[in-house]
């Protein structure tokens, strides 16, 4: 019973009236688990937090990212998405230019990007498969999953977490990509729904809330967040001209650097997270 609430709940949360037409924008709940709900005795209430931006860098204003990791030697990989235009991309974060190592078929349509266990890992919306590539970017087979794919990131444990566009996080075993446990996000105990792109940032999962300017900062035990990042205003004047919604989160955790951007974004930031708002 408490499921079936949580699920209307989530189709409740979405915002009343979502910009049109969000191709990956339809919650989907996992259907290949059974849902192990943690039980939350009393909410936290999510915080409001600001950013400063450190530096700003050039980006391709055709990439729809959808992905994006910092490697420990600093270099950026982006995935993006769009069918007949979803790329895996390696970036000079410096001056935005980029190679492409992979195309998806024309059918498929790219989402988050992830790297563990020495492979990239790049999942799909709805074609509801994973390509993965080694760490010689050679094409190193597939996984199927049931559902939508949208957000990808690594724990320190090399786990995988992903979304799906719901309130619903799922952590997978990068060696089968089978899911091993499924959290539900909630903010001031309400379901967040439309989760997306996905970065581990010092033990929290920072996930972009699609089709706004925040991003959520979650705690993965229990699936409460902690506090909204509120990144209004990054993308200003005629940059933001053309330019689509926020997404794209890279985390490198030996200097503590936090990038976004967005898609069809011409710039990308570093970006410091102010906890206040
Ligand atoms: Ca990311």
């Amino acid at each position: 019973m408490r499921w079936f609430l949580a699920l209307w709940l989530a189709g409740c949360a979405a915002p009343a009236a979502p910009p049109p037409p969000p191709p990956t924008a339809s919650p989907s709940p996992v259907r290949s688990v059974t849902p192990t709900p943690v039980a939350i005795e009393t909410p936290i209430a999510a915080a409001r937090w600001n950013y400063e931006v450190v530096e700003r860098y050039p980006h391709d204003r055709k990439a729809y990212t959808q992905g994006l990791w910092m490697d420990p030697k600093g270099q950026l990989w982006e995935t993006t998405g769009l069918r007949k235009e979803s790329t895996f991309r390696q970036v000079d974060l410096k001056t935005g230019k980029f190679q492409v190592v992979d195309k998806l078929p024309d059918k498929e349509f790219g989402e988050g990007l992830a790297f563990t266990a020495g492979r990239y890992f790049w999942i799909t919306w709805d074609t509801q498969v994973c390509h993965t590539y080694d760490a010689k970017l050679k094409p190193a087979g597939e996984f199927k999953y049931e559902g939508e794919g949208w957000g990808l990131t690594t724990d320190p444990s090399g786990d995988l977490w992903m979304s799906n566009g719901s309130d619903k996080l799922v952590l997978r075993d990068p060696k089968t990509f089978q899911v091993k446990r499924e959290i539900s996000v909630t903010r001031d105990g309400q379901p967040l729904g439309y989760l997306n792109e996905l970065e581990w940032v010092e033990g929290r999962i920072y996930a972009n809330v699609y089709t706004t300017p925040f991003v959520a900062v979650i705690r993965p035990e229990d699936g409460q967040v902690e506090a909204m990042i509120d990144f209004t205003g990054l993308l200003s004047g005629s940059d933001a001209q053309g330019a689509d919604v926020l997404n794209g989160i890279a985390y490198d955790p030996k200097s503590k650097k936090l990038w976004v951007t967005g898609k069809l974004w011409p710039k990308l930031f570093q970006v410091r997270v102010r906890e206040g708002p």
